[in-house]
């Protein structure tokens, strides 16, 4: 049995959520199983409201599954809509528990891991853990004793117990959409590095972006800058990016980022249309949340650029071609105002791909003392 049969056995029908590479074995099977609608969503928060209007049409129970770094964003709507004390709307959530304390994870991971059961306790849950000697027996016996009760209930799932069975991945891949053309990966992120003007800004997303830049600058790649790694709160990259611009008019200003980040939060680059930003905003849109799994992002087929170009970016374009992304590039690196790349690009990993070597404040203070901000 699985986590995903015995949702099923106990009657569950409908799962929503946003990926975790804790959680692959669960997402590669509901990927592959019948018998379960799956809605991909785009922030966590976004899962929860999904998942309890489901339940409140049905009077069923749904699912919703996450990385413990997206319990915050799912506690605006399950404290003040869906929990027992608002409308009373039961969910059962599966989270992924990145940076438990005493094991070793990544630092972004750290503060929240620590907090995690503080947060399902502030939630009135309290979970079950499942590791690799849990049975099936237990996760049954926790989902039908919560069921009976109506309460909310969450399987806590500890790093390493679910991502042993990973194999299809490219098939995964090929349905987070389709595309005629599109640029290889690395390609994209050298030519973007070449591109850059020396005494730019550039902040890099979470997903591979951060890392995979990190390696092309331990190849000699982009010496000229130093790139600050978002590689926590995910989506807010390109905001850090325009408090930055905000901050210093005078520096041209670039965020490299993933698509499945932007759909997470960029709503929020909204503010672009009334704040004068000398801003470069480049999506990297390979259709999946590639680092955790390569699992579809909740709308693969939407095109960025016009979403952008509706946020009142100053201008806004899709490229699929390398010519094409060398001439939108260069224009970029000249123009004023907020200049918005969604660059069609494959899903193809480098090799070895690096993680910070340093703490994160000293590579704040690398970053800040480089870019000649006093
Ligand atoms: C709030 C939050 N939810 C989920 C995650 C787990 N997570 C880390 S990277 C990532 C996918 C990012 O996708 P994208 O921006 O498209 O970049 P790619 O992985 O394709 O490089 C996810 C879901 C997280 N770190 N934070």
């Amino acid at each position: 049995m699985s986590i995903l049969s015995a949702l099923k056995e106990s009657g569950v029908e409908f799962i929503s959520g946003v990926p975790d590479s804790t959680l692959k074995d669960l997402l590669i099977e509901i990927s592959q199983t019948t018998g379960m609608q799956h809605q991909a969503a785009a922030c966590e928060g976004s899962a929860v409201s999904i998942a309890a209007g489901y339940s409140l049409i049905t009077n069923n129970y749904s699912c919703v599954y996450m990385q413990n770094s997206g319990l915050t964003n799912a506690l605006s709507p399950f404290l003040s809509m869906t929990a027992n004390r608002i409308f009373n709307i039961p969910l059962i959530f599966v989270i992924g528990w990145r940076g438990e304390p005493g094991t070793v994870d990544e630092p972004q991971h750290c503060m929240v891991g620590e907090i995690t059961l503080q947060i399902l306790s502030w939630m009135n849950i309290k979970p079950l853990l499942y590791t690799k000697s849990t049975l099936d027996i237990e996760v049954k016996s926790y989902l039908n004793k919560k069921m009976s009760a109506g309460t909310n209930m969450a399987i806590l799932v500890k790093k390493g117990t679910l991502n042993t069975k990973i194999k299809n991945q490219t098939e995964i891949q090929q349905k987070g959409g389709i595309t005629a053309k599109e640029i290889p990966r690395k390609q994209s992120l050298l030519t973007i590095l070449n591109s850059i003007p020396k005494g730019s800004l550039v902040f890099t997303g979470i997903g591979y972006t951060s890392r995979e830049i990190m390696k092309l600058k331990e190849e000699g790649i982009g010496s000229d800058i130093r790139p600050f790694p978002c590689i926590g709160g995910m989506g807010f990259s390109s905001h850090f990016a325009i408090g930055s611009s905000i901050g210093n008019k005078e520096k041209k200003v670039y965020c490299i980022d993933g698509d499945g980040s932007f759909l997470m939060q960029g709503m929020g680059n909204t503010v672009v249309s009334n704040i004068s930003v000398n801003l470069v905003h480049i999506v990297l849109n390979n259709r999946v949340h590639n680092s955790v799994g390569g699992f579809p992002t909740c709308s693969p087929n939407l095109c960025l650029s016009q979403i952008a170009k509706s946020l009142r970016y100053t201008k806004s374009v899709t490229v699929s071609e390398l010519n094409e992304l060398e001439i939108v590039l260069l224009e970029a690196a000249q123009t004023k105002g907020s200049y918005f790349i969604e660059i069609l690009c494959g899903t193809q990993i480098m090799d070895d791909l690096p993680r910070p070597k340093e703490s994160l404040s000293i590579i704040k203070e690398k970053f800040i003392s480089s870019s000649e901000l006093c």
